[in-house]
């Protein structure tokens, strides 16, 4: 078959199946690429969820073979909802990323590329393909920008004109020799609002990001959260959205497209405190859809605590006296702990000192020493 017939085909199906954008390159290695992981890895900036052999994440014929093109895809995803929630004193609520709004991104992408090879394989009986979504070995956001489908911003993220930055991506190597198409320029110009509004600074220049800097990485580990992030992770219990909201290129962009990513407002903007003692098996039927929830309970529930303390939820007082006192996990009682120094209710002090008392763990006894020092200052 005619590949140029077969590419055009290809685009119409895309299109038919909920494929926003659709873009084309070559298999050739990613050699620019290749110096930036090397020049990330030696300045300890990568956050270690990405695969850490360069060789395989720039040059895709050792992942296929007969590798001849990579086929790249984008979805959109909402920026906004309907009825919003908003918390107040004694409802305090925190906030998932718009990246973990509906059903997990990884199925939805997934699902279509799987349309995509069936299509393909009934076109062109035996073609080779390979595909991935986010845990694949390469950098879905490089092939995004070889193929066209948006410009690398400043913020890191893959910029479509029509999306914004709004979209997931994905891709899939195949042996079928599909015409490139043309990488766009860039169109951030002069702007550099993400660059200055990050609360941590962890956009170190135009598209360089160091990770253990990013509040999204952060909120994403399970050990304690180190001092320096307790003040800027304000509410969010899972991801940041901060360098896209300012960005006047997702101006206007509501991405209403796909029901599949349709939030729960009650789930994505979630009351803090029922987040406290809620069991494994009631975090997994409420939130294992979502991406949002890769890490287990553990994290969203220390980002909890430290949204409480950031609102100073004196509320909340009694279950964060629980965790302190009962809580198995060493990093959840110690959290409780300087968050309660933080909220420094009228009990605060007394609790502090009991559970100097009773701690066994080091690590906690830092944090209650950390919490009494808040409460004196
Ligand atoms: C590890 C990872 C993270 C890490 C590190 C992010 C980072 N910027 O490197 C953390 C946990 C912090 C993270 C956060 C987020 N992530 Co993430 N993440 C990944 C993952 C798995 C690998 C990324 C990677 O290899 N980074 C290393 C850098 C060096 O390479 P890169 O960003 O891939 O490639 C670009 C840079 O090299 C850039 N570049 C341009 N100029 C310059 C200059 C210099 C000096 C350097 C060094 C680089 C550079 O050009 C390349 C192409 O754009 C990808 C999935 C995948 N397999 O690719 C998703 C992915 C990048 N994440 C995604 C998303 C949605 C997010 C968040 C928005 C989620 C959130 N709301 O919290 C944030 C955004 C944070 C940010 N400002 O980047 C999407 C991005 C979609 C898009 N439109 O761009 C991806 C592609 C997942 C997907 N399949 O949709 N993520
Ligand atoms: S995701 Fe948040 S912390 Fe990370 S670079 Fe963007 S604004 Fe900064
Ligand atoms: S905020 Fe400005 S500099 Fe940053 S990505 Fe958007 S357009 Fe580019």
């Amino acid at each position: 078959m005619n590949v140029l017939a077969l590419q055009k085909q290809l685009v119409d199906y895309a299109a038919q199946i909920g494929v926003d954008k659709i873009g084309f390159t070559t298999a050739a290695p990613f050699v620019d690429l290749k110096q930036k992981l090397k020049r990330q890895q030696q300045l300890n900036y990568q956050s270690g969820f990405e695969e850490s052999n360069i060789e395989l994440r720039t040059e895709p014929t050792l992942l296929l073979e007969e590798a001849e093109s990579i086929i790249a895809i984008a979805i959109a995803y909402p920026s906004r909802m309907e009825a919003a929630p908003s918390g107040k004193k004694g409802e305090r609520r925190g906030i998932f990323c718009r990246a973990s709004w509906g059903t997990d991104y990884h199925t939805v992408l997934r699902e279509k590329l799987s349309l995509i090879e069936a299509f393909l394989e009934e076109k062109l009986p035996g073609v080779k393909m390979r595909s991935m979504v986010d845990t694949g070995e390469l950098s879905d956001r490089a092939v995004a920008e070889r193929a066209g489908i948006g410009w690398s911003g400043k913020n890191c993220s893959i910029i479509t004109p029509e999306f914004g930055s709004y979209v997931y991506l994905g891709e899939m190597i195949t042996n079928i020799p599909f015409e490139p198409d043309e990488q766009m320029e860039d169109q951030c110009g002069e702007c550099r609002l993400c660059i200055d509004v990050c609360p941590t600074g962890a956009i170190v220049q135009a598209g360089q990001l160091n990770s253990h800097k990013c509040v999204a990485f952060q909120t994403q580990t399970k050990g304690f959260l180190p001092d320096e992030f307790r003040e800027k992770i304000g509410n969010r219990i899972y991801g940041c959205d901060t360098c896209q909201t300012v960005c006047p290129k997702n101006k206007g962009k509501k991405n209403w497209l796909h029901e599949a990513f349709k939030p729960e407002p009650e789930l994505v903007k979630p009351l803090l405190k029922p987040l406290l003692q809620i069991s494994n098996k009631e975090f997994k039927s409420q939130f294992g859809y979502m991406s949002g929830s890769w890490r287990g309970k553990k994290p969203i529930q220390r980002n909890a605590i430290i949204a409480l303390a950031h609102f100073k939820e004196v509320d909340a007082m009694p279950e964060l006296v629980e965790l302190l006192q009962k809580d198995e996990r060493p990093m959840i009682r110690g959290t409780a702990a300087w968050a309660i120094g933080k909220i420094g209710a009228e009990e605060a002090e007394n609790v502090l000192l009991q559970a100097q008392q009773k701690e066994q763990d080091e690590d906690v006894l830092k944090e209650i020493e950390k919490g009494l020092m808040l409460i004196e200052s």
